[in-house]
């Protein structure tokens, strides 16, 4: 396999205008005839004349250029591609092609799910239907006619509006639909099934009807409210906060439940992964309510993000993609608790991005090259890349951030474009100079401020340096300096605010946060008039993805706990106080716990006034995952030692109090309900439970079984579901029993009992998850599936995951090669867990190592697979 790089870029040499599609569905066998109109792009260096339309996995039946059908002598036909030579410079074009959408395994181009054929284009799905131009920069009008068994296939659509609809002999029917946007191939659309819809209307700010469809199978008709409420949510906030209005007259969605990611945001015909829609309250938990929230958005606000105004190239994914990640994380900022969505964002970047970014796979938020695009859409694209946006919306100003982004709709509506053509908006909005800050684009690797703060009693001067560096990543051993803005504050002794006064400042500012920027690779701030030294409270709110180096004093991070004006701020305190304390038990078993510590934690649980999901926040210690990453050689053990040991002392030292809350928390007549206040409430009372059943007795064990048994919420269910499966014996196996008899018909819910397996600390947990594989609920071809046991168990079970006889490592490969001939972007997302080896003591590095050979070794890899081992050996 071979790379291919962001310099070649080279601009299509031919355009595509009108693309006619035609598809006789049959799950078995699938004729797809295409009409293409093409001419020369005049703003193409020339090659050699000749047209390669890229196609895999076709079986070609016809081709004809104006009405002229060809001969095989002229063309060319090889696995990837279908080259003509000597075309004129505009012409119609026709192919005729055979495709199998029921032996499609790998879930991309036409597939089938259960009884229903759809399709997944994006990245390069497109040209496994028809021989195509499949680039995002050739954008073309569709218009697109399904014929298929009307008893089968009732339902079907495609992007745009439904121009036509009739029946025809044999019991078959045909739908033809037309999408007057020009659009990318990747957001062609198609859905054939038997399907029922839940129907609403949204009337946008210029009076527009658009009718909402929800489609779904017929069993889950009753699962739909909350996807369609939170749809209409999102088309409102997006008017309201960046102009955007829909622009179709319909806008459908439908979930299916074979598929590779979460959800895919066709031009009006989004498809989603059934998991990000269905949801009733005894099914679905509070995090799947949130999950539903904004992917849903996510998906709906790139109509104007990636469809709209979409990407040159792939390598420009984060343009789309870093961009909506924003605007989804501002929409649930919006319409829930906007501190609690922050800390969850920035813990999931952490966890994940900077895991990326410290690993062999690491790249810039614009990668430089790829052997699979299929492989980057990664955190680093994703989530960092709405880090680089949030930056700049914050360097700009909400004003001047909203005249920046109007500009990027106006000036490139209709376009494929560059993060360069994004950043121009900005500087051209604000009149900003952001040379220095594209360095975040192109920059691979996670940034490390170390900063000192120095008092001068005398002088009633606090001096805080900063020096930035980021560590070399694969092919950029060097990095320059990143523009960084800062957010600061400063604590008096009575825990307030204090001005902010640089030197050189004519006037004192208001007391608060002030955001410096950083811009060197070392510099000093020095803050006037401080007649005592302030406790500072540093990078507030989280104003860029970098890592902190501050020594901190624990009384310091107890008061910033305790006072900081800036929630976020005292997350992060609590989170390295516990996280200091916790890598000290990895080192020392013996190490005390202060008093001052349970007492801290005892404060904040107990504080009646706080937002009760922030204070879940702030009492949950760090993951064993982001443990491992504060660690040079990762104790795996002792990591989930010393967190198991203070989580059952946390239990023990405070369990009246926990009690208490668990108590003054219970549910309050009216059912369930999805609202930040609640979600609060139902996540404090469920931590107390987790802490309380760490030591459990039989008080708690009652509980836990009653909470279980009560049973009218799936979040509280979960809760108690995972604490007996964990607490094991005839408890857990009869809890564990009673919910697969329960559930055992809605594949959601049995995805959650596998997961609740999967991540299991016990020890048996490898044997159970390989006793999993043959359970007849379990499958290879269904993605959920196999993330709820492959993945949790590799990603959220690291105890024994990496248990030091290698069980683990063997079975996440041979689940790799076995998935990897059949879906090759699953498989390659599961090999992720084991490319960090070099951070693991020799043991683990040597079979770790084995294992990456032995996938490496095997005859016909994917590009997906290859790439991702190759590069983690390198
Ligand atoms: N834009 C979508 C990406 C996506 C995808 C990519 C590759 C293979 C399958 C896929 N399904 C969806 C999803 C999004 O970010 O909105
Ligand atoms: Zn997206």
């Amino acid at each position: 396999p071979h790379a291919i790089h962001l310099k070649d870029y080279q601009p299509p040499e031919f355009l595509i205008d009108r693309v006619e599609l035609h598809f006789d569905l049959d799950p078995d066998r699938t004729s797809v005839e295409s009409r293409l109109e093409l001419r020369r792009n005049p703003a193409a260096t020339r090659g050699d004349g000749s047209l390669r339309l890229h196609g895999e996995q076709l079986e070609l039946e016809t081709v004809e250029i104006d009405g002229n059908p060809l001969t095989g002598s002229e063309y060319v036909l090889d696995p990837e591609s279908l080259t003509l030579h000597r075309v004129p410079d505009r012409f119609s074009l026709l192919t005729r092609v055979r495709i199998h959408p029921s032996l499609n395994t790998a879930l991309e181009g036409l597939y089938q799910s259960g009884d229903m054929l759809c399709t997944q284009c994006e990245a390069e799905g497109f040209r496994r239907i028809t021989y195509f131009l499949d680039r995002p920069d050739v954008m073309a009008r569709y218009t697109t006619t399904l014929v298929a068994d009307r008893a089968r296939f009732p339902v079907l659509l495609s992007n745009g509006n439904l121009i036509e609809e009739c029946r025809l002999e044999d019991g078959r029917h045909l739908a033809r639909w037309e999408d007057p946007f020009p659009k990318p191939s990747y957001l062609f659309a198609l859905i054939a099934g038997d399907l029922r819809a839940i129907e609403d209307r949204f009337t946008t700010a210029s009076g527009r009807a658009v009718d909402l469809k929800i489609f779904v199978e017929p069993h889950n008709l009753d699962k739909c409210d909350h996807a369609m409420r939170s749809l209409k949510k999102a088309m409102r906030w997006d008017e309201e906060r960046f102009g955007r209005e829909y622009d179709l007259d319909v806008f459908m969605i439908v979930a299916v439940s074979h598929f590779n990611m979460g959800a895919m945001e066709n031009k009006g015909l989004n498809v989603f992964n059934d998991k990000y829609v269905l949801a009733r309250p005894d099914t679905a938990t509070d995090a799947d309510f949130d999950g539903i929230e904004s992917v849903i958005a996510h998906e709906y606000f790139h109509n104007w993000t990636g469809n709209r105004i979409t990407c040159r190239d792939w390598f420009q994914l984060s343009l789309k993609e870093g961009f909506t990640v924003y605007r989804d994380q501002e929409f649930s900022a919006d319409v829930g608790s906007r501190g609690v969505k922050r800390i969850a964002d920035v813990r999931l970047l952490r966890a994940h991005q900077f895991a990326e970014d410290a690993g062999p796979m690491a790249h810039p938020v614009r990668p430089d090259s790829y052997i699979e695009i299929n492989n980057f859409y990664t955190a680093t694209v994703y989530q960092k890349g709405a880090e680089v946006v949030r930056m700049q919306a914050n360097l700009l100003g909400p004003d001047a951030f909203r005249q920046a982004t109007d500009l990027y709709f106006e000036r490139h509506d209709g376009q494929a474009v560059t993060t360069e053509d994004f950043v121009r908006c900005m500087e051209d909005a604000s009149g900003r100079d952001l040379s220095q800050f594209r360095r975040w684009y192109a920059q691979a690797g996670t940034p490390e401020l170390t900063m000192q703060g120095d008092y001068d009693p005398a002088a009633g001067v606090y001096r805080l340096s900063v020096r930035q560096f980021t560590p070399p990543t694969p092919g950029q051993p060097e990095k320059r300096p990143f523009h960084v803005p800062l957010a600061i504050g400063l604590l008096g002794d009575d825990g307030e605010d204090l001005p902010l006064r640089l030197e050189g400042d004519s006037q004192a500012p208001a007391a608060g946060t002030r955001v410096l920027e950083l811009k060197a690779e070392e510099e000093t701030f020095r803050f006037v008039g401080l007649d005592s030294r302030p406790v500072p409270s540093l990078l507030r709110g989280f104003p860029a993805p970098v890592k902190l180096r501050f020594d901190y004093g624990d009384r310091d991070l107890l008061f910033l706990m305790a006072h900081d004006s800036d929630g976020f701020n005292r997350w992060d305190a609590a989170q390295t106080l516990m996280q200091r304390l916790l890598l000290a038990l990895v080192r020392d078993p013996d190490h005390g716990v202060l008093d001052a510590f349970f007492d801290a934690f005892r404060e904040a649980l107990l504080d009646a006034e706080g937002d009760r999901a922030l204070l879940a926040e702030v009492l949950t210690l760090p993951s064993e995952g982001y443990l491992a990453d504060q660690m040079d050689l990762v104790d795996v053990d002792g990591i989930h030692r010393a967190r198991a040991g203070l989580e059952r002392a946390i239990g023990g030292r405070l369990r009246a109090d926990l009690l208490a809350v668990y108590r003054a928390n219970a549910a309050e007549g009216c059912g369930y309900v999805f609202t930040p206040e609640e979600v609060g409430r139902r996540a404090i009372r469920n931590l107390a439970l987790h802490y309380l059943m760490q030591s459990p007795d039989d008080e708690t064990l009652g509980l836990c079984r009653e909470q279980f048994a009560a049973g009218d919420n799936m979040t509280d269910v979960m809760a108690a579901l995972r604490l007996l499966a964990d607490h094991g014996g005839a408890e857990g196996a009869e809890a564990l029993e009673c919910f697969y008899r329960r559930w055992s018909r809605e594949s959601l819910v049995v995805d959650k009992w596998f997961a609740v397996q999967a991540s299991s600390p016990r020890e048996d947990a490898l044997e159970q998850v390989q006793r999993l594989l043959s359970h007849p609920d379990f499958s290879l071809r269904n993605p959920n599936r196999v993330r709820s046991l492959v993945g949790v168990f590799s990603v959220a079970n690291q105890v024994r995951f990496h248990a030091a006889d290698g069980g683990g490592y063997r079975f996440l490969a041979d689940r790799i090669l076995e998935l990897d001939p059949l879906n090759p972007q699953i498989a390659s997302r599961l090999l992720k867990s084991m490319i960090r080896w070099r951070r693991f003591d020799r043991t683990r590095q040597a079979l770790m190592c084995d294992e990456l050979r032995r996938i490496l070794d095997a005859e016909e890899l994917s590009k997906d697979v290859y790439e991702v081992a190759s590069k983690a050996l390198e």
